[in-house]
């Protein structure tokens, strides 16, 4: 799938149409990679953010951008992860899902995904970057606007998993 990059770095530093956020359901900003978007996009995304009424588990909502370098924010709300019987991998899924679909209702060319759910949110990494490449494969299967996605990791671990479940879909053909 050549519309598909691994980059190992700052999602904040991308020069692209959307940047995802691994945010929380009240889009109220926090830590990790949401920290890092308010802190760099500045106070106009938050109070942008609190005019969206929240966003539940498992769907996106999009914003500008503001002072980041990417035109726009999709704020995805990741599950918690509980064990794993509690609907967590289906509720990932569809926030990449969910994420796409804005992506391409907005004319957007090129989207930025984080590890959603793999910091704070403590989704097994391995599990999380499966579902992350299915599901962005799978999209992409019947989309033809979409012309790059990029998963950026933030450390080797993460690259690594998102290179081995990448390689693993080329393995299926
Ligand atoms: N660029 C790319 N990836 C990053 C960056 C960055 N600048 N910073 C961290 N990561 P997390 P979650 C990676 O915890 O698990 C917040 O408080 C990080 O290494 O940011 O979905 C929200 O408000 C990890 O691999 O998100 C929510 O309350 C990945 O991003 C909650 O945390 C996601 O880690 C969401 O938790």
């Amino acid at each position: 799938m050549k519309r598909m990059e691994v980059v190992l770095g700052d999602i904040t530093k991308l020069e692209v149409d959307a940047i995802v956020n691994a945010a929380n359901s009240r889009l109220a900003g926090g830590s990790g990679v949401d920290g890092a978007i308010h802190q760099a996009a500045g106070p106009e995304l938050l109070a942008e953010c609190r005019t969206l009424g929240g966003c539940p588990t498992g769907a996106a909502k999009i914003t500008r951008g503001y002072r980041l370098p990417a035109k726009h924010v999709i704020h995805a709300v990741g599950p918690v992860w509980h064990g794993g019987n509690d609907n967590e991998p289906e509720l990932l899924a569809s926030c990449y899902r969910c994420s796409l679909q804005l992506a391409v209702q907005h004319g957007l060319k090129s989207i930025a995904f984080p590890a959603i759910s793999c910091g704070v949110y403590r989704f097994p990494i391995g599990q999380a970057a499966q579902i992350a490449v299915t599901e962005v494969a799978e999209f992409l299967k019947t989309d033809i606007s979409l012309e790059r996605v990029i998963f950026v990791c933030f450390d080797d671990m993460m690259q690594q998993a998102i290179t081995q479940a990448l390689d693993k879909l080329t393995d299926a053909g």
